[in-house]
């Protein structure tokens, strides 16, 4: 006998119609219908050990994929788990769906089991967040959710579905099924005079830099900014790091951007990173344009630059990168020798780095677990390469090449997310090698993931710094009241390879760095979810300067 179709069929088949066919989740009573409805479907369920996780693993997947990620938690607490997940979805401009079961209209504020406001919970870490209303329209609520994610600046978007509308039945017909158009829109283009206006301005200047925003941190941005750069001699970056123009990836950046004379804001927020503009670190006379899907953050650019604002426009950054290639065609902006001094910068490491070695028997300098990490990193382009927390995280960062994909925590700087986004990159990149770098502080957020990956078959290679320390809070400490009033940032030599191990893993013990290749090669021959726990003595991150050193 047919089953009647209920409103949790609709939608996990929307989903499924839409082609988002992995979700991420942990049960819960709100949600079982949805769950049940997956039956049958070619949905995937990839169950975690908590909801922030599911919501990380989702945030690496709208990264390298482009697609939203698909998050689906329980109600009340399990929305409540999930909910912070969005701030680095967030800042990190990845393109997300949190759907979270919500107790039964019809009990609502009448003390509803698990009731809580959750649309207004997800409300600042959204871009939209909203509870579906009727079941009838619970498929158009799913393709507004992933229209919302992915078009402009994407981001996170959370929709709430009371279980009663999940277990509602609903009348079989073509209203109830989105359109597949309604599940995307139309690019906000550039026109061709502003893109004109643009490189009119560049051409006037003698050392232009162009700033991406976050969500060009994956291959097809990357690929649009090496195109950029190559067509319009301009140099450009990425800023996608809380530590701003120190950024680890960067390489001496703080002294190149004070010889800057005209910043191209493409999709890059106006924001703390950039020092609000300000003297010394930006030269007062060097001026800003803003290109943005956002009027609001083209407006902020303005409104913080004054006078030094030269020009602002709406427009999706991609679609803006190719009308800017188009319409630079045949121009010739004649940069050389300035972008090959920006390149040198970029890539610029302190000399001495080469023969940087460990002080300390049995623990390793960190530079020295990156050196041994730099040719596995290499060897595949379709490596994926996640870094993860404080110091020891900074100097993968600085140390290993950036491969296209490569996902760091973003502008938020919250740690603990790279165990389950190694999990969703596993399940995006079938064969190229998965690496999460992290530090022990950082390794205790999700460490139960290692269960979820051994079930799932998901394997990855986690390599831990362990200095005993949450050692970048720690520094701070050191830096502002003094190293005998350092208080509550201290670890143990914890075994983090034998949980993995417990947890169905694979585990190396690193204490030399000899010992680091090796290990590597087991960790990838394994098969398994690896963790590879290195003794590491505890340092600061590094800090590039043109002609210092650390
Ligand atoms: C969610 C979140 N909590 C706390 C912090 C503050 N924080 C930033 S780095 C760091 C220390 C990380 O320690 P560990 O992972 O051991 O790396 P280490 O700096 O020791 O190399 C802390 C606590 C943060 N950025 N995000
Ligand atoms: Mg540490």
């Amino acid at each position: 006998m047919p089953q009647p179709l209920r409103g949790a069929d609709i939608v996990m088949r929307a989903l499924e119609r839409a082609g988002h066919t992995t979700i991420f989740t942990l049960s819960g009573n709100h949600i079982m219908s949805l769950f049940d409805a997956a039956i049958g479907t070619s949905i995937d369920l990839v169950h975690t050990r908590h909801e922030a996780a599911a919501v990380h693993a989702a945030d690496a997947w709208g990264r390298l994929t482009g697609k939203p990620g698909i998050a689906m938690v329980t109600g009340g607490p399990g929305h409540a788990n999930a909910t912070p997940a969005l701030m680095t979805a967030l800042g990190q401009e990845s393109p997300v769906v949190l759907l979270s079961g919500h107790t039964e209209t019809n009990q609502l504020g009448r003390g509803g089991f698990q009731e809580l406001r959750q649309a207004e919970m997800a409300a600042p870490v959204s871009k939209a967040s909203w509870t579906a209303t009727s079941a009838e329209t619970l498929g158009s609520d799913i393709a507004r959710a992933i229209r919302i994610a992915t078009s402009g600046r994407p981001g996170p978007v959370h929709l709430s579905l009371p279980s009663d509308l999940l277990d509602a039945h609903v009348a079989d017909n073509a209203a109830v099924w989105p359109d597949p158009a309604d599940f995307t829109t139309a690019p906000v283009t550039l026109h061709d005079a502003a893109a004109d206006a643009v490189l009119n301005i560049i051409a006037t200047t003698a050392r232009p830099l162009l700033i991406a925003g976050p969500h060009l941190a994956n291959p097809a941005g990357r690929a649009l900014l090496k195109r950029l750069e190559t067509a319009l001699t301009v140099p450009s970056c990425i800023m996608e790091s809380p530590r701003g123009f120190n950024d680890a990836t960067l390489g001496s950046f703080n002294d190149l951007i004070r010889r800057v004379d005209l910043i191209v804001l493409l999709g890059k927020a106006f924001d703390f990173t950039l020092k609000f503009a300000e003297a010394p670190w930006i030269d007062p006379a060097c001026r800003f344009i803003s290109i943005d899907p956002e009027g609001a953050l083209v407006e902020r650019a303005a409104r913080e630059t004054g006078a030094r604002f030269a020009f602002g426009c709406v427009a999706d950054t991609h679609s803006a990168g190719e009308t800017l290639l188009r319409r630079a065609a045949g121009r010739s902006l004649g940069r050389g020798a300035w972008l090959e001094e920006a390149r040198a910068a970029f890539t610029n490491r302190p000399a001495s780095w080469a023969t940087l070695a460990s002080q300390t028997p049995g623990k390793l300098h960190a530079i020295e677990v990156f050196r041994a990490m730099q040719p596995f990193v290499e060897r595949d382009p379709d490596t994926v390469l996640i870094c993860d927390g404080g110091e020891f995280a900074q100097w993968g960062q600085s140390v290993l090449p950036v491969p296209p994909r490569r996902m760091i925590n973003g502008v938020t700087g919250a740690i603990g997310s790279s165990l389950p986004m190694a999990i969703a990159s596993r399940l995006v990149e079938p064969k190229a090698p998965v690496f999460a770098v992290l530090g022990d502080g950082t390794f205790g957020f999700h460490m139960a993931e290692f269960e979820t990956a051994a079930r799932r078959g998901l394997p990855f290679v986690a390599v831990v710094g362990t200095d005993m320390r949450w050692n970048a809070e720690y520094n701070l400490q050191v830096r502002d009241y003094g190293r005998d009033r350092a208080v509550g940032c201290e670890l143990t030599p914890a075994r983090y390879d034998l949980v993995a191990v417990a947890l169905g893993g694979h585990g190396e013990l690193v204490q030399k760095p000899e010992q680091m290749a090796p290990a590597i090669e087991r960790a990838l021959a394994s098969g398994k979810p690896a963790c590879i726990n290195v003794m590491i003595e505890s340092i600061p991150s590094p800090v590039v300067r043109r002609a210092g050193d650390v």
